[in-house]
């Protein structure tokens, strides 16, 4: 018979005050937002910060064409202080900024100590206008109670590519990725940049150009050691597929995924352009198929995978092929999917099927200061569905301590990732 477990166990853990237990482990969980389009301030303008930046985030962009007519062309000649601007009058004074991301920018300025009911927009310049970036990066990464960030980095951007030629002392807390959009979707852009840097690559596939492109991938492997790979995927994603996408996934991406044990992120179900004429706000979501997902799984058990599908509807199922596979890590609430009702339907079910061995949420925030309120919001709901998680246990008897709920949240805040990533198939 196993001994009696001490009654004090619960460390006078009560339903009373169970929120309060896991808001302050919660709270005080430092994170690893393991998805950003953040830079470290060595990235110079790369690094998006202020209001005015927070206001045209391309969310509020397709927000704010849903309130006028003006042309788009109109709006994009606009300085980004005009644009700004007439967000803020459409967006936030005549109407209640309710969206997510209206909210967001209120909940920014609020935990920054701004008085919000001023709704004063060039004091709010004013006093970012006054900070002092490396003070303003610290006070962010406190207030979100970062630990690190994962930045999403393309060797194919010219402006970055020269960030990473010099010798820039990148800061500590800004992890790099290798994002992989334009050598796996757009080929015949790739073909022309990969010759002019010196790897004998030609548009057709052949043996030469699949290990040129391997060679390639090693360089920028060994160049900015990125945690991860990562490809964002169409709603058709199909695997296998005798295509280009397909054939430079399976011969190049994963073999050198393989060779370096880094994981590649699929970030399935965007489509790109619905609205060009919005830009980077034009974008869309369509449902993918998970089955593409379990056959790289299990045909590459030694590859490790972290997927974010762009679709509400793939959820479940994609929750249902972790169970299945081991090198299969869910990641996110991602993009239109990172809203509190989402989130809290998302989490919910993780928890129900996947306990607690899944990655949660990522940001995904484009300018630094949205990291406040992308992880406000989310922990919001992180508390309350942890919440009736652990009160389902209690009232079937089970004790526990406030230290086997921090074990918990620490798995899901940044352990399950670190795990991820050093574990070897
Ligand atoms: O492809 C991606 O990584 C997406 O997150 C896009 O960058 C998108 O524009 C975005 O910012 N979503 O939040
Ligand atoms: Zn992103």
């Amino acid at each position: 018979m196993p001994k009696k477990r001490e009654t004090n166990v619960t460390q006078g853990i009560t339903e009373s005050n169970l929120q309060d237990v896991i808001k302050e482990v919660v709270s005080n969980t430092p994170i690893t937002d393991v998805h950003t389009h953040l830079y470290a301030p060595s990235f110079g303008n790369l690094l998006l910060w202020g209001i005015d930046e927070l206001l045209t985030y391309h969310y509020l962009v397709a927000e704010f064409f849903r309130t006028t007519e003006m042309p788009y062309s109109q709006f994009w000649a606009l300085s980004k202080r005009e644009q700004a601007n007439l967000i803020w009058q459409n967006l936030f004074v005549e109407r209640s900024p309710i969206s997510e991301a209206c909210r967001g920018v209120i909940t920014v300025l609020h935990k920054l100590g701004l008085d919000t009911s001023s709704r004063d927009l060039n004091l709010y310049r004013e006093w970012f206008q006054s900070q002092s970036l490396a003070e303003h990066v610290n006070r962010v990464f406190e207030l979100a109670n970062l630990k690190q960030v994962v930045m999403t980095n393309d060797p194919f951007d010219p402006v970055e590519r020269d960030y990473w030629h010099s010798s820039m002392e990148l800061d500590k807390r800004f992890l790099s990725s290798l994002r992989l959009d334009v050598l796996i979707l757009k080929w015949a852009e790739s073909v022309p940049m990969l010759q002019a840097w010196g790897y004998s690559v030609e548009p057709n596939l052949t043996e030469e150009t699949l290990s040129e492109v391997r060679r390639f991938l090693s360089d920028w492997v060994q160049k900015i050691k990125p945690i991860y790979m990562a490809v964002s995927l169409p709603p058709s994603f199909e695997f296998p597929e005798h295509s280009t996408r397909g054939i430079i996934l399976e011969q190049c991406i994963l073999p050198v995924a393989r060779y370096f044990n880094i994981p590649l992120a699929l970030m399935i179900g965007v489509l790109r352009g619905v609205n060009p004429e919005l830009k980077l706000a034009g974008d869309g979501v369509g449902r993918a198929e998970v089955r593409p997902v379990e056959r790289l799984c299990e045909m590459f058990p030694q590859n490790k995978f972290m997927v974010t599908f762009l679709s509400r509807e793939n959820t479940h199922s994609a929750c249902v092929s972790a169970r299945k596979f081991r090198n299969l890590m869910p990641f996110g609430c991602w993009w239109f999917l990172n809203n509190p009702s989402l989130i809290e339907e998302m989490t919910a079910m993780r928890l129900e099927l996947l306990g607690t061995t899944f990655i949660p949420q990522h940001s995904d925030a484009r300018v630094l200061e949205q990291v406040i309120y992308k992880w406000a919001h989310t922990k919001q709901v992180l508390i309350e569905v942890l919440k009736n998680k652990y009160l389902g246990l209690m009232h079937s008897g089970w004790k526990f301590t406030k230290d086997e709920i921090q074990k918990d949240v620490n798995n899901l805040l940044t352990n399950n990732f670190w795990r991820f990533i050093e574990v070897k198939f």
